[in-house]
């Protein structure tokens, strides 16, 4: 069933694709056919959920977009959620909706790492197969986690922030909500990663509420309160967003380094216009493929994943990188037209494996 898909804008490694098969093929048998339905056999495609952090977020929508394009090609249904902010209270109730119309596979970025567990431990209960993409929950309920190392992703922005001050100088992480596995875990890798520069002043962080507007207040008051700051670490696209957007209100373009976490289309324009340094662009696309494409593999074999921890990559985008096209197929959609519009050219099509 692995193939090799290779997109203009997007490429993933058929080695990747042939090992997550590899691994579930070595995995072992923990549920039986009773508890998942086996759909195969009765010529039924496989329907599955995808239940973002939260809707009308690049990062999710990217990541539909390849969660899409493996339903497509392996011949699944995939119905998109999610919830309007970044909310287990939200969340929860829209899961249960989920379970209530019992899909064979539900793909979760889970709102809260606590107080998620129970609502997905309900659809487990329910004979569904549940996978985590993006954020965890603090138990390893799920089938797999498809995610990006954050804990590396927060060293990779320390290091990135270290050199763009010359290893000197205040610094301060605007993130979003405690209780985001994601985000907490990137602020954890920047904090370890400052240690190695025993000149940098640790200013700690604030949290925005991953909402810009909040964002930009507490830089505002970051620059009243320390007016020398050296530079920012904004944990995800909505708090970097709007760290850099009073950052060129306040004028201090280029003398506040910004490095922003995610490549969504504002961010890649904050980066263009000179406000932002990096973009540390995940591989949103690749978690929703790959998470289709292993919930398939997994209903199909009624076999564990012997990988349960699956980490995506990391692009590093600054003004000197962004036109390469390896890293430019990394940068966030808004729409999924807009990879297939870049895709029109015969490349684009996404051709079987030798
Ligand atoms: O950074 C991503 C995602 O990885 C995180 O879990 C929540 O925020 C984003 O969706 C960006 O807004």
């Amino acid at each position: 069933m692995s193939r090799d898909i290779c997109w203009k804008h997007r490429h993933i490694d058929r080695r990747r694709l042939v090992g997550a098969s590899a691994a579930a093929g070595l995995g072992i048998t923990l549920f039986g056919t009773a508890g998942l339905r086996a759909r195969a056999a009765q010529d039924e495609p496989y329907r599955i959920v995808l239940i973002q952090g939260v809707t009308g977020d690049e990062f999710y929508v990217s990541m539909a977009c390849g969660a899409q394009a493996a339903a497509d090609e392996l011949g699944a249904e995939l119905e998109v959620q999610g919830p309007e902010r970044f909310d287990a209270t939200l969340q929860a109730p829209l899961l249960s909706a989920v379970v209530q119309s019992a899909p064979d596979a539900i793909l979760i970025a889970p709102n809260d790492r606590a107080a998620m567990i129970a609502p997905i431990q309900e659809a487990i209960d329910a004979g569904i197969a549940v996978f985590t993409v993006d954020t965890f929950i603090d138990s390893d309920i799920a089938v797999a986690n498809i995610a990006s190392d954050n804990v590396e992703g927060g060293r990779i922005a320390a290091q990135a922030l270290a050199e763009l001050i010359g290893e000197t100088g205040k610094v301060f992480v605007v993130n979003t909500i405690p209780g985001i596995s994601t985000t907490d875990q990137r602020a954890e890798g920047f904090f370890e990663g400052l240690a190695d520069y025993p000149d940098i002043v640790d200013l700690g962080q604030e949290y925005s509420n991953n909402d810009s507007t909040q964002a930009a207040s507490i830089v505002n008051a970051r620059l009243q309160s320390d007016p020398d700051l050296a530079g920012i670490f904004g944990t995800n696209l909505f708090s970097a967003q709007g760290a850099a957007v009073a950052i060129e209100q306040a004028g201090l373009q280029g003398e506040v380094k910004v490095v922003s976490f995610d490549a969504g289309p504002t961010q890649v324009e904050q980066l263009e216009s000179g406000t932002v340094d990096a973009l540390i662009a995940q591989h949103p696309f690749d978690i929703g493929y790959m998470g289709v494409q292993m919930a398939v593999e997994f209903l199909s074999t009624d076999t564990a994943p012997a990988e349960t921890e699956v980490t995506t990559g990391y692009s590093i985008v600054t003004e000197e990188t962004i036109d390469d096209p390896e890293i430019a197929r990394y940068l966030y959609v808004a729409d999924c037209s807009e990879i297939a519009a870049a895709g029109a050219s015969p490349e684009a099509e996404a051709t079987p494996a030798a």
